[in-house]
């Protein structure tokens, strides 16, 4: 498999997308909800996926992708080579705030992820990365994670799961963010994967995310050292929505220890 050529056929989409993304906004932009009133989709989501999947069947015909708007393929193994494509990341910052938000491909062959890319669209910020090969913020290599300690870590968490909710014991989570440095929210997991990998923020937790959210930060995490599971601590499983967490080495262990309680 020539995966250079594939890399640059992959950029090269990704910031064509990137740029019908940014003149949409000279149109109007139809809004609808899905499975409740918050939760949003556009037609430029729906428009960008298709855009990608119409050049990667006719360039790639035997791969296989796998996008949010479900105009890709019916995916129930992680067999041969799989392109796993959210097309807007963080809907709610693209339609409300006109920035902060992210397309987010990951390409994976038999489950193992080759190739990562978030593309933060308004900022022109692009992160990606080759397995092996390291992970970058535009031109520039990120290097290896170190260790942060809790008192001093800036965390990635939404604040619904401090409220009471059904799924986290929000206690725990409460004092993780008393013990911590600050906490953030940036409403697209794909930015907050590539905040983590790059340094700008140490850990970013959350309940439930779909392949295409966490597909390509996933494969920029690797190269740089961040660990990145299930809030069980096992590989996210990618062919559904799983909880998810990613941090710097020790402080994965220490959040996922001492302050993740499931119910
Ligand atoms: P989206 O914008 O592509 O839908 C916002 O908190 C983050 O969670 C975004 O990455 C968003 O992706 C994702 N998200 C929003 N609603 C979701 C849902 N119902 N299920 C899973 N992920 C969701
Ligand atoms: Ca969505
Ligand atoms: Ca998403
Ligand atoms: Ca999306």
């Amino acid at each position: 498999m020539n995966w250079g050529m594939i890399d640059r056929y992959a950029k090269s989409l990704i910031r064509e997308a990137g740029h019908k993304i940014r003149v949409s906004f000279f149109n109007t932009i139809d809004i609808e909800s899905k499975a409740d009133a918050n939760d949003l989709v556009t037609n430029i989501d729906r428009g960008i996926e298709q855009f990608f999947i119409k050049r990667i069947r006719k360039d790639f015909p035997d791969h296989k992708i796998f996008g949010e708007e479900g105009f890709g393929d019916q995916i129930d193994s992680l067999d041969g080579i799989i392109w796993m494509l959210d097309p807007i990341d963080g809907t709610m910052n693209f339609i409300h705030q006109k920035r902060n938000f992210a397309i987010s491909l990951g390409i994976y062959m038999d489950g193992m992820g080759i190739l990562g890319y978030i593309y933060d669209v308004m900022n022109d910020d692009f992160y990606h990365a080759m397995k092996g090969e390291g992970a970058y913020y535009n031109d520039e290599r990120l290097p290896a994670l170190e260790s942060t300690p809790l008192e001093l870590a800036i965390i990635g968490v939404n604040a619904s799961w401090v409220a009471p909710n059904r799924r986290i014991e929000n206690e725990p989570i409460a004092k993780m963010v008393q013990a911590c440095r600050g906490t953030r929210s940036y409403g697209s997991a794909a930015i907050e994967l590539a905040y983590v990998a790059s340094g700008r923020i140490d850990a970013y937790m959350s309940l439930r995310l779909s392949p295409w959210d966490i597909a390509g930060g996933m494969v920029i995490a690797q190269e740089v050292g961040a660990i990145a599971t299930n809030m069980k601590g096992e590989k996210p499983h990618l062919l559904g929505q799983d909880t998810f967490i990613v941090a710097k080495p020790k402080l994965h262990d220490e959040l996922l220890t001492n302050y993740i309680q499931l119910k």
